[in-house]
């Protein structure tokens, strides 16, 4: 079987680069695989988060699914909280993965910055937490933004380690796939022209949920208006798009802008240097306002519309907790047995 997992935090406000590196390209995955689409509250709180502005941001990313043409009833849709076995999970991974590992983590070194010894333990702990996500549902396939590759590499050395420290006991309870391994070794799926959206002010930085600038990027709750100044202003050079999209080679801002059009209609690059090349930003600039509101603009008067409708909402995250704990479950069944605890 074929399975799809993915998350996103409830850590803020949610912007073109979640949509694009990850639940724009949530959509399709539900036509050929069962996905599992998980708001990863347990994840938001290693670092600090007001408790009302969390429950507000765990709404608004399950209404951002579902205004993105996810169905809840086809695919899984809940809060990670509501399945404690994402926890259970995770303890048991804390102690097959090794300390050294989660250190070389880059997304801790930048969360944690020169303050390393005074950030939480759960923000160390994080990717063993992640591997637990995934597992749990035995997931083959997940489809994330770039900057998420490092902790997907982790999630299939944490697999590993456990398929092989445990092979005996595995075996010996005959809860083993043909090749004697527990969790598959899953497969990151990190594609398109659209795995990395930069920042509108910096073209070498992220755009991120945590930028203090609100320029920096689109919210996926801007309004028409909102989202076509923010292109405008956005920073390039001054030089006209290139001719070919190897022109496009040190000028991040010039590719970062095209990489948006091409992910927003559907295209490569290469067809959109096709259309644009040699124009001007004055030219490329407004047709990239106008795609981007005409994609994100329905959807966000959807997102607000489904964010006020909280029993909507909360009965969704509800059913999908429902079913993603009887998934959940049957996994610790066999992972209780195999790691010896009694019941
Ligand atoms: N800039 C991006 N380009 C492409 N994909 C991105 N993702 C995030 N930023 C970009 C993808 O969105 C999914 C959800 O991310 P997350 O909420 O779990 O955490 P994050 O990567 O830490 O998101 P942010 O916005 O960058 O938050 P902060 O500022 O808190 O670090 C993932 O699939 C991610 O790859």
């Amino acid at each position: 079987t074929n399975r799809v997992f993915s998350g996103i935090q409830p850590s803020g406000d949610l912007h073109l680069g979640n949509y694009l590196g990850a639940i724009r390209r949530f959509v399709p995955l539900q036509d050929t695989h069962d996905c599992i689409y998980c708001v990863v509250d347990m994840h938001a709180i290693t670092v600090w988060q007001d408790p009302d502005d969390l429950r507000r941001a765990t709404r608004e990313v399950a209404a951002a699914y579902v205004a993105a043409g996810i169905d809840p009833k086809r695919a899984i849709i809940f809060n990670q909280s509501q399945v404690m076995q994402h926890a259970e999970l995770a303890w048991i991974f804390n102690c097959v993965a090794r300390i050294g590992w989660m250190n070389r983590m880059t997304q801790f070194k930048d969360k944690a910055g020169k303050n390393s010894e005074n950030v939480s333990l759960g923000l160390l702990a994080y990717p063993s937490l992640m591997a637990a996500d995934i597992l749990l549902y035995k997931a083959t396939h997940v489809p994330v933004g770039d900057d998420q590759k490092q902790h997907l590499e982790l999630t299939r050395d944490i697999a590993a380690k456990f398929n092989n420290d445990y092979a005996a006991s595995i075996a010996a309870q005959n809860v083993g796939q043909d090749d004697g391994s527990f969790f598959p070794i899953t497969e990151p799926l990190i594609a398109g022209p659209a795995t990395r959206i930069m920042s509108l002010r910096d073209g070498t930085k992220k755009m991120s949920k945590s930028d203090p600038s609100d320029q920096s990027r689109i919210s996926l709750l801007d309004n028409a208006d909102g989202i076509a100044k923010k292109i405008k202003k956005a920073t390039t050079d001054p030089e006209p798009l290139p001719e070919t999209v190897e022109g496009l080679a040190g000028r991040p801002e010039a590719d970062n802008l095209v990489g948006i059009y091409a992910a927003l209609s559907d295209q490569s690059k290469t067809q959109v240097i096709a259309e644009f090349g040699g124009k001007g930003w004055g030219t490329f600039k407004p047709a990239l306002a106008d795609l981007a509101v005409s994609v994100l603009g329905p959807m966000g008067e959807e997102m607000r519309r489904l964010v006020e409708d909280t029993t909507t909402i909360d009965a969704i995250l509800r059913d999908g907790a429902e079913r993603a704990r009887a998934l959940a479950e049957a996994t610790m069944v066999d992972v209780r047995s195999i790691v010896g605890f009694i019941r």
